[in-house]
């Protein structure tokens, strides 16, 4: 059995990669999560909760370096989905430093506990397409310079440096995933796209009124999560490490995403939707798109769910779990 250790299971990805590693079998898997998960499970472990009989739990916290460091030691991992991050952009601004501190110093702990006492487990860190940013060519690959708009975004810069640099200085089979916006029905209820779909079912059944929004104009390149989770696990199935873009090459806009999930419900989002300027940002990221076809040549990876399928999926999955 491989020994697998993912931060951040508690998490929209860590849950689907928890699953598709139980499907694949072969694989011990091991969560570091924070103590306060383990005291409340009900409400912190609602996306794993289903696997707890499968899967071992052992509390950590990112922004401390011993504890991460004992879970290593103790589980001493041949593979490392390094998930765990505080990963909603707009909150960065609100509190850089304990995005910076958690994702930046988080990561290095857990290069450097995986150096000293794992020095053969293979790494996948969740790097990001916000670290485009401001992007400097349409669209993305892997040779695209940097632009961070966000606290968060430059913290997956640092993190994305950190992976390359353990590779490089001292030879850790250490990954960067570089992946775009990707959602699900288990998508944090912050971001944009569970903000709509969930408001969108509540609208349908009578619970609430309108949707308040920022940025309808701003483009993202919007994938399926659980897509996305089996490209992390062929990346560190590959004899020589490297980094990725994951995407689907295709960009749609906020007002897209709300007017076809309205149309789910036969309903015209014009007579739902406001403008609220509290959710624009500071810095915006106005458009990404990804090129994926790095990870379609070596990793034989592309993308299954399509946009229109997704949202409908996302919809279905709120009217549901609202209606139950
Ligand atoms: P998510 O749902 O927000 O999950 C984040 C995970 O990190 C949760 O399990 C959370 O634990 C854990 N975490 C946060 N702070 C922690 C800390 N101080 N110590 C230990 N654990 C901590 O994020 P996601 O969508 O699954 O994304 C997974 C990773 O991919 C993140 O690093 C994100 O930045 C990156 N990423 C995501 C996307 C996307 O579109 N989803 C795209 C590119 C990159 P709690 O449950 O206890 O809060
Ligand atoms: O915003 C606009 C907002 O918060 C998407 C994270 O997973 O993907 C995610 O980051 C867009 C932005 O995701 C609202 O201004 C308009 O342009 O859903 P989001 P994000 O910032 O793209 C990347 C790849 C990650 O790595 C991150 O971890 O939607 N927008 N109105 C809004 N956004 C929110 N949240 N709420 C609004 O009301």
């Amino acid at each position: 059995m491989k020994r697998v250790l993912i931060t951040g299971i508690t998490g929209q990805d860590g849950s689907y990669l928890a699953e598709f590693l139980l499907k694949k079998g072969g694989y011990e898997i091991h969560g570091l999560v924070r103590r306060v998960a383990l005291e409340d499970p009900e409400h912190r472990l609602w996306r794993i909760k289903h696997l707890l009989d499968k899967i071992s739990l052992h509390a950590g916290s990112l922004e401390s370096y011993a504890s991460v460091f004992n879970v290593i030691e103790r589980v001493k991992p041949d593979e490392c989905y390094h998930l765990a991050a505080q990963s909603f952009v707009s909150y960065s601004f609100d509190d850089e430093f304990s995005t910076i501190d958690t994702n930046i110093n988080g990561t290095l702990h857990v290069l450097s506990a995986i150096r000293k006492k794992a020095p053969k487990c293979k790494f996948y860190f969740a790097a990001s397409s916000e670290m485009f940013g401001k992007v400097r060519e349409i669209p993305q690959n892997e040779n695209t310079p940097f632009h961070p708009r966000s606290p968060y975004g430059i913290s997956k810069v640092a993190g994305f440096d950190l992976t390359r640099n353990y590779r490089e200085a001292y030879g850790l089979f250490s990954c960067n995933g570089i992946l775009f916006n990707h959602e699900s029905p288990r998508r944090g209820f912050e971001f944009v796209t569970r903000k709509i779909t969930r408001t969108v079912a509540k609208i349908k059944l009578g619970l609430e009124k309108e949707l308040k929004l920022g940025n309808l104009e701003a483009k993202r390149d919007w994938g399926y999560a659980g897509d996305y989770v089996e490209a992390m696990w062929l990346m560190l199935q590959q004899e020589k490490c490297d980094d990725y873009v994951i995407a689907t090459n295709e960009t749609h806009s906020v007002e897209e995403f709300v007017e076809l999930a309205f149309n789910c419900v036969d309903l015209d989002w014009k007579d739902y939707v406001t403008i609220d300027k509290k959710f624009y940002r500071p810095a915006e990221v106005n458009q990404l798109i990804g090129d994926y076809s790095k990870a379609k040549k070596i990793l034989g990876w592309r993308p299954k769910v399509s946009f229109k399928e997704l949202i409908k999926m996302m919809v279905d999955s709120d009217l549901k779990e609202i209606r139950s």
